[in-house]
């Protein structure tokens, strides 16, 4: 069996990209559990999966990747709109007829001596009025699989389509056509050549050389991000890079939230978190862990989806103190690229358990043992799993209307002057927060700690100018009577030690409490320079033995240092020019001016440096 359709603009595009790319067939997907089988089943015997053991991981296989092929490539990703100031200074850009003609002679006959396939999905739920279809054709099986997991892929999506419906087409290819009678690599790619190129206008992804993750799985950081982004703009919506978690009291109250971080904050952890001691009958329900689709109703509120179906989570430092939701997830029908082999055929990394087996087959295919220099798994290596099998998957996380947004949390990881939580004073100012946050370029031994900024967390994927991006997402906030509470968040923080001060993961709980009672009228904050901030006797401390003193490190900010983090505000965003929103500069001096002129009340709370003289 196979997918059918009778859509005469896919199939002539079909048509189309066969004629240009000369694979030896074309395959249609249909998504069932057969024909993933059939599929695994002959990357098994091409050698580009392993099946792992079926009695500890059940419908389970290992890819590892060529050792050029194993991340996205920013420098390699392209915004080809009509005018280069709108991809704006943060995108690579070129003409979109330029970059046309480049990757028609790359994909000419680029399918030689191997199948075509045409994976159809959806982003979202199908038929839900939020979602979107792609088709993406790709000659990796490997992208067929994981795309099935990932969206929902095959004849369902093809039902919605129709004769007539909307798609976004999604060109992909690994960049290594077959000579005559030549067997293909185990991971065919082709570094040298890699184009992620995209087509705000047109609403089109062309993909080259890579068969890796973002790079390759073209529904995700291509078409959910980027393209959605430009959509959403267009559309009055939003597409963020997001996990959606919803928070339940032992009332049965449940509100919920997104969250944007940079990468290694852990934000699939923080989707799956398990409340701590004190907590008991809490719970966290898990929407998303990455992307957010997020659209104001008729009521003027926020709703979200998820537009994925799967996670593709980074497998290093997940284990089961750190995510026990994740690791259960990951019982069976999982894709695994790049992570160790153990000699019973299961899966290991660093993290997953305190000891390391006494051997292993690295990610690389070679011996390893603990006296080994290299990392067992590589440091991105990956996990594909279906969401539905997480344990603390949300009841409504498939509904096609969403879920109702109350707050929305921006974060970062700083060892120094980034309090653990506070609130913006309103929606300009939320904007403003999370348009200068970032995470620390490297461990500063003294002094200042560089940030290294990735506002909204969607540097490497806005599908256009940024600072077009930051008037959206003011615009959405004028248009809207209720748009959620905005808060800034940073749970590494350390003391003059080098020790982190707070103990994060599951503790993050008190945080995302104090924020519901933010949001609900109850919670107490005290008017601070940076934001509304909690005292100590604001948060809750039972089951932790955390002292007041402590929480005065994780909150203080002095005014120089602060001062010194309006300045490089002031340095991210003169590269925006005219386009920057008016407001930034107000809220900058906003801040300035509050730093220096704040009551006595502020420094004695949280603790700050004392001001000059005069103040
Ligand atoms: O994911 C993390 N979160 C969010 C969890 C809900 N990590 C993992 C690193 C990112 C990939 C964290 N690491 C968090 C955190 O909140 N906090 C830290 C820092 C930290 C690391 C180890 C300890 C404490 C804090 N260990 C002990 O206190 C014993
Ligand atoms: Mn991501």
């Amino acid at each position: 069996m196979a997918g059918t359709t009778s859509h005469p603009r896919l199939l002539a595009w079909i048509e189309e990209i066969k004629a240009l790319c000369k694979p030896d067939s074309v395959y249609i997907c249909d998504g069932s559990a057969e024909e993933n089988e059939r599929l695994c089943n002959e990357m098994v015997d091409s050698g580009m999966f392993i099946r792992l053991n079926p009695e500890k991981r059940p419908n389970s296989f290992l890819a590892r990747s060529d050792p050029r092929d194993v991340a996205r490539v920013e420098d390699r990703t392209f915004i080809c709109s009509t005018n280069s100031t709108d991809a704006g200074p943060t995108n690579n850009w070129m003409e979109p007829s330029k970059m046309k003609k480049v990757l028609r002679g790359l994909f000419d006959g680029c399918m030689r001596g191997r199948t075509m396939y045409v994976v159809p999905f959806s982003m979202g739920p199908l038929g839900s009025p939020i979602a979107k279809l792609g088709v993406e054709i790709t000659d990796s099986p490997y992208v067929a699989v994981n795309m099935r997991i990932m969206t929902r892929m095959g004849q369902g999506a093809l039902d919605v389509l129709g004769d007539d419906g909307e798609f976004i087409p999604c060109m992909h290819s690994v960049g290594q056509p077959l000579a005559e009678g030549h067997e293909s690599d185990r991971w065919p790619c082709n570094p040298d050549n890699t184009y992620i190129s995209h087509f705000p206008e047109t609403r089109e992804i062309w993909s080259f050389g890579s068969g890796y993750g973002g790079n390759a799985l073209l529904g995700k950081k291509c078409l959910a991000l980027r393209i959605a982004s430009v959509m959403g703009r267009d559309e009055g919506w939003l597409a963020e890079h997001m996990l959606v978690l919803g928070v339940e009291n032992p009332q049965g109250t449940k509100r919920y939230v997104a969250a944007a971080f940079p990468s290694a904050c852990g934000k699939t952890n923080f989707a799956m978190m398990v409340p701590p001691k004190g907590f008991e009958g809490w719970k966290i329900w898990t929407v998303g862990d990455d992307i957010a689709w997020i659209k104001p109703g008729a009521d003027g509120r926020f709703y979200a989806i998820n537009p994925e179906a799967g996670f593709f989570g980074v497998a290093p430092g997940t284990g089961l103190e750190t995510n026990p939701n994740a690791i259960a997830t990951l019982h069976a029908n999982c894709i695994f690229t790049n992570v160790a082999l153990t000699d019973d055929g299961d899966v290991w990394w660093e993290g997953l358990t305190k000891e390391p087996p006494a051997h292993l087959i690295d990610w690389r295919g070679n011996d390893w043992t603990p006296e080994s220099k290299t990392p067992a798994a590589h440091p991105n290596s990956r996990f594909t799993a279906p969401v539905s099998q997480c344990p603390s998957v949300d009841p409504k996380w498939e509904d096609p209307a969403g879920v109702q947004l109350s707050a929305f949390i921006f974060g970062g990881r700083m060892s120094k002057d980034q309090p653990l939580v506070y609130q913006a004073f309103n929606w300009s100012h939320g904007v403003y927060l999370a348009a200068t946050m970032g995470s620390e370029a490297t461990a500063a031994a003294v002094g200042q700690a560089a940030m290294r900024r990735d506002p909204f967390a969607m540097l490497p994927f806005c599908g256009y100018n940024m600072a077009d991006y930051f008037n959206h997402w003011l615009n959405v906030g004028r248009l809207n009577p209720n748009p959620p509470r905005i808060f800034r968040v940073n749970w590494f923080r350390k003391d003059e030690n080098g020790k982190f001060i707070w103990p994060g993961f599951g503790q993050n709980m008190r945080v995302l409490e104090w924020i519901l009672k933010r949001i609900s009228g109850t919670g107490y904050a005290i008017e601070s320079p940076l934001g509304w901030m909690p005292r100590y006797e604001d948060l809750s401390w039972e089951g932790l033995d955390f002292p007041k003193e402590q929480f005065k490190g994780l909150m203080a900010v002095g005014r120089e240092s602060g001062t010194v983090e309006a300045h490089a505000h002031e340095e991210l965003f003169d590269r925006f020019f005219d386009r920057l929103p008016k407001e930034f500069v107000y809220e900058r001096e906003l801040l300035r001016s509050r730093l220096w002129r704040s009551p006595k009340r502020w420094e004695l709370l949280a603790g700050a440096e004392t001001a000059p003289g005069g103040l």
